[in-house]
């Protein structure tokens, strides 16, 4: 069983064109409360639980909030990155990204999801990819968010793979190190500078040609 190869992708900014709406809902809250926030703020973001999240733009603006209140901006934002999300689609997935999930399955790949997101289960249901999916681990099912790797642990876990065999989609760089830190096969899919610490880096997925696959399958 060891030579299971056990392909995990992210969900926010990997599959699905998501990580903007994040990004749109965190900037309407950090504006009400007065903080400064920008893409370039937001890649520290990426990849990060929604608590952690919240923590990290308070600490950007210097803001003391009781638990309350973080609970009440918690709710605030999740309610408006939703609304974004009423009437996805599949038009809402990456280029490139269903023709490399149609190619490791035909090939009888094991396919996982690694998401921080707690809303991942509904987005890969309105976007149709939900049966493309063996195992899936999402934001209800860890205690600790990445670049803790434990995200990715549970999901090789679930397909019976060894860690040295799973191969990992990321847009974060926290993702990356998580990959990492498992000795996992790390593959950025972004910008090269950001994604720096990735084993492979790609742009997006319209640059993963089938014989790149091909040497992650065999
Ligand atoms: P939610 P991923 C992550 O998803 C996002 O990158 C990150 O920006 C977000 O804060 C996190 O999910 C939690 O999402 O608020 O929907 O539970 O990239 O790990 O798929
Ligand atoms: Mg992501």
């Amino acid at each position: 069983m060891t030579n299971i190869k056990a392909f995990i992708f992210d969900l926010d900014g990997v599959i699905v064109d998501t990580a903007r709406y994040h990004f749109l809902a965190w900037q309407k809250l950090a504006q009400e409360l007065g903080i400064e926030f920008t893409h370039e703020h937001n890649e520290q973001l990426k990849g990060v639980s929604r608590v952690r999240s919240l923590d990290i733009i308070l600490e950007l603006g210097g803001v003391q909030a009781s638990q309350e209140e973080k609970d009440k901006w918690l709710i605030q934002k999740n309610e408006d990155y939703l609304s974004y999300l009423v009437n996805i689609d599949e038009s809402e997935i990456l280029p490139g990204v269903l023709p490399v999930l149609h190619y490791l399955k035909n090939k009888n790949q094991l396919i996982a999801l690694g998401s921080a997101s707690k809303n991942a289960r509904p987005i890969l249901e309105k976007t149709g990819v939900m049966p493309l999916f063996d195992a899936i681990v999402d934001g209800n099912d860890v205690s600790n968010a990445k670049p803790d790797p434990e995200v990715f642990l549970q999901a090789a876990k679930k397909l019976n793979a060894t860690n040295e065999n799973s191969i990992v989609f990321e847009d974060s760089v926290a993702g990356i190190q998580a990959a990492n830190t498992a000795n996992m096969v790390s593959i950025g899919i972004g910008d090269a500078t950001t994604l720096h610490e990735a084993k492979h880096l790609f742009k997006d997925f319209t640059f993963i040609d089938e014989a790149f696959l091909d040497t992650l399958i065999n």
